[in-house]
């Protein structure tokens, strides 16, 4: 029989990459899906046909609770989040609910409903569901040290990373106190032409191919000197897999192990259009962060040695690969903010 994978984050960038991966595997998989006419879930179902949806929020305890009774699932992904840092300070506490408190409500649907009592600790009873929680180096926020390890403290610098660490301990709380398979992905920026248009990477990419087409000049940007560790979304999900595969359940960090700085991210967009940056780029101080992670860089070493790990594609691919697909987006009349670059 296939084995059972719920997503949650499903209508995100990595949950459609992820399902993509796991149907690829033979598994049946399931996605949670929240709201009563998410246009999201539509475009969704569009595009990745064979994923089975199943309603649920997670803010909503029993909706988890019917989810994981109904599906029956193998292995629990939980990517659901708000995950755009600026958002979390306009609605930190929607954020902590979400991004935070959602981790404590999945992974009680899962004890639940694996028949772990809260009294019965460890021994054994560790019930069947693997659990992955997609934990972010936003936990690091000001680093101690670089390049950031699976043993690097955490100092988050905003509520989304505060909401981060409290999910990325719970998920190790819970490995400890039930003795469940349950892990976190430390994960570095990873990107792609479906992510969505709000974070730098596409903003730039989608920036460029609007210059590139004449439809504007200008591109508006916030601090262009911080520094992240960016990989494709596409090699990020078969990580994911692979640490609900081991043999025993630990965290990874996920990265590249190199870092660019957002100058750098701009220029290289520019250049594969054959644009000069210089002539179009404007910073604002409107854009700048209440507290601002300088760099992230990933040292992924645990995850290649133990998992065979390794990203494929480059920063410069990544680059031109979603430059390329946002023009090509826009030159069919696409809607970004309806439409993504999907498949
Ligand atoms: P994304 O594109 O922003 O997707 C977020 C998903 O969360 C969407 O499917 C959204 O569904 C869902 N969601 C939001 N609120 C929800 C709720 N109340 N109940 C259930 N689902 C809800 O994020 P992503 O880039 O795919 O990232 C996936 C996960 O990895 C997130 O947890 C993110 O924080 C984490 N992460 C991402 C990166 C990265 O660089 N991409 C790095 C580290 C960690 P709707 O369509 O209903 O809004
Ligand atoms: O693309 P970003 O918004 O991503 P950020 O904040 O690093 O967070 C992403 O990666 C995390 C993993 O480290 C995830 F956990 C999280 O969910 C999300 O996927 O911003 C990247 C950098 C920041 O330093 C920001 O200040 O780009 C800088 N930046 C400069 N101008 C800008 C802009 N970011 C955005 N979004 N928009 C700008 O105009």
């Amino acid at each position: 029989m296939a084995r059972r994978a719920l997503i949650t984050g499903i209508t995100g960038q990595d949950g459609s990459y992820l399902a993509e991966h796991l149907l690829e595997q033979g598994y049946e998989v399931w996605g949670l899906a929240r709201g009563q006419a998410n246009p999201r879930v539509s475009r969704m179902r569009k595009l990745l046909a064979d994923v089975h949806v199943v309603r649920g929020d997670l803010l909503d305890q029993g909706s988890l609770i019917s989810a994981v009774e109904r599906v029956q699932p193998d292995e629990v992904y939980n990517l659901g989040a708000i995950s755009f840092v600026p958002m979390s300070w306009e609605q930190a506490e929607l954020t902590a609910e979400v991004t935070g408190m959602g981790v404590l409500r999945m992974l009680e649907a899962i004890r639940v409903c694996s028949g772990v009592s809260r009294s019965s600790g460890s021994a054994g009873s560790s019930g069947q569901i693997r659990f992955y929680q997609a934990s972010s180096s936003e936990m690091f926020g000001q680093v101690s040290e670089t390049p950031q390890t699976e043993s690097t403290a955490f100092h988050p610098r905003s509520p989304y990373g505060v909401a981060k660490a409290y999910g990325h301990f719970l998920t190790q709380n819970y490995r400890e106190s039930y003795g469940m398979f349950a892990v976190s992905g430390i994960l570095f920026n990873h990107e792609s032409p479906r992510r969505g248009a709000e974070f730098v990477t596409r903003k730039v990419t989608l920036g460029v191919a609007r210059i590139k087409l004449g439809l504007t000049a200008q591109l508006r940007l916030g601090n262009l000197e911080a520094r992240r560790d960016w990989g494709f979304a596409g090699d990020y999900v078969k990580a994911m897999h692979l640490m609900l595969q081991a043999g025993s359940p630990e965290d990874y960090v996920i990265g590249t192990g190199r870092m660019k700085s957002v100058r750098e991210l701009v220029e290289a967009a520019f250049t594969a259009a054959g644009l000069d940056w210089e002539r179009h780029v404007v910073t604002d101080r409107a854009l700048h962060r209440p507290a601002e992670v300088d760099l992230l860089c990933a040292d992924p070493k645990k995850a290649r040695a133990q998992l065979g790990w390794e990203p494929r594609v480059s920063f410069d691919e990544l680059v031109a690969m979603m430059v390329e697909s946002d023009l090509r987006l826009l030159t069919d009349g696409g809607d970004p903010d309806q439409d993504s670059s999907w498949p």
